[in-house]
């Protein structure tokens, strides 16, 4: 079992760490038991945020001149593509994530759009590029940053409010988390949230990076490749935790909902193998961007062992799948979950 204070490491070097069960509860997750992903070590940043590429005016910003722009902040919950990895048969090479690659924040920042429109992209710019300071050896290559990309119509949608943030809950960006900026991408993987951002480049042609097109892309049996990008709807059992032991009684389970499409419509809670699902209480969204509570009431009277699955469906109809969509990289497994307890 995981310790409830503190991250589970699930690599060293680079840290890679995801968040103990118990941290999951609450609205907004602790920043120290927020879940932690990088693939390279974490950089020196020289402070200096540079815009260029197909832009009229390119220009260098530090982070005194992000906080002196309008101050935007934005509750957003992150879930790494690879999360629940576990889950995938037969096991995909990877960050051996189990379900807890996911944690909710509240980021402050100034918004990409402004910036990005201060720095005039070309007529004929078709995509943004985001690179981090941090860098290595990877994949064949000698060296090569952390970089993605977004098309420039979302970069430049105000109303997407993609976040170059610097404060997380309250508190300056920590290392680990990005600092001394980090892109804030609501709805999408987490991938998309490029950490320690140092240079913005506006292109005309996609951007062909190795986080791009050979990482972080599906790679399905039977379909063609497919990169990464919005959060595939989910529902989490928060507690009772998997496999404890309780007394005979009537329990609240109690769950998070998201999708990156949209609201969840509704969660349903299935106590047999069979497809009996009934209704969870479902709060609404308290934001746009971040996890719904659920919960449901489960009578747990008789001695012995009990499961319980959860299902979210998101209000564009989207449906947790009984199975996870295999792929090679083992990403976006958003498979029903389930437990079991033991009463006795
Ligand atoms: N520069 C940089 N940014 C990055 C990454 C990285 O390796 N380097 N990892 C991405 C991935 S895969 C995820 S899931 C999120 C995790 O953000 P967090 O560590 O703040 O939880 O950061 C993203 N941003
Ligand atoms: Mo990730």
């Amino acid at each position: 079992m995981d310790s409830p204070n503190r991250l589970t490491t699930i690599r060293a070097e680079p840290f890679n760490a995801e968040a103990p069960l118990t941290a999951l509860e609450a609205p907004i997750t602790p920043t120290s038991l927020h879940f932690v992903r990088g693939n390279f070590a974490v950089p020196e940043h020289d402070g200096r945020l540079t815009i260029g590429g197909a832009v009229a005016n390119s220009f260098t910003l530090t982070l005194d001149d992000l906080c002196a722009m309008p101050r935007k902040e934005l509750v957003v919950t992150l879930e790494c593509a690879g999360n629940a990895r576990l889950g995938q048969m037969p096991l995909p090479v990877g960050e051996p994530w189990t379900g807890n690659a996911i944690s909710t924040a509240r980021w402050t920042g100034a918004l990409l759009s402004e910036v990005l429109e201060r720095a005039g992209p070309s007529a004929d710019g078709v995509a943004v590029s985001f690179e981090g300071a941090d860098h290595g050896p990877y994949h064949e290559q000698a060296d090569t940053h952390f970089a993605r990309s977004l098309s420039l119509e979302h970069a430049l949608d105000p109303t997407a409010e993609i976040l170059i943030a610097y404060e997380m809950n309250g508190e300056p960006l920590n290392a680990d988390h990005g600092a001394p900026f980090r892109l804030v991408v609501p709805r999408w993987y987490g991938v998309a949230s490029v950490k320690w951002l140092a240079r913005i480049d506006v292109l005309t042609a996609p951007f062909e990076g190795m986080f791009q097109t050979v990482k972080y892309v599906y790679e399905w049996p039977d379909r063609p490749v497919e990169p990464v990008t919005l959060m595939r709807p989910r529902a989490k059992i928060i507690a009772p935790a998997h496999g404890v032991t309780l007394r005979p009684g009537s329990y609240t389970v109690r769950g998070k909902a998201w999708s990156g499409t949209g609201p969840i419509a509704n969660v349903d809670v299935c106590l047999t193998g069979e497809g009996d699902w009934r209704a969870a209480e479902l709060e609404p969204p308290a934001g746009p961007y971040q996890w719904q509570e659920w919960s449901f009431v489960w009578d747990l009277c008789d001695p012995g062992r009990h499961t319980l699955r959860a299902r979210a469906t998101d209000a564009a109809g989207n449906v947790q799948p009984e199975l996870p969509s295999w792929n090679r990289l083992g990403y976006g497994n958003n498979a029903v979950e389930l437990i079991f307890v033991h009463v006795q």
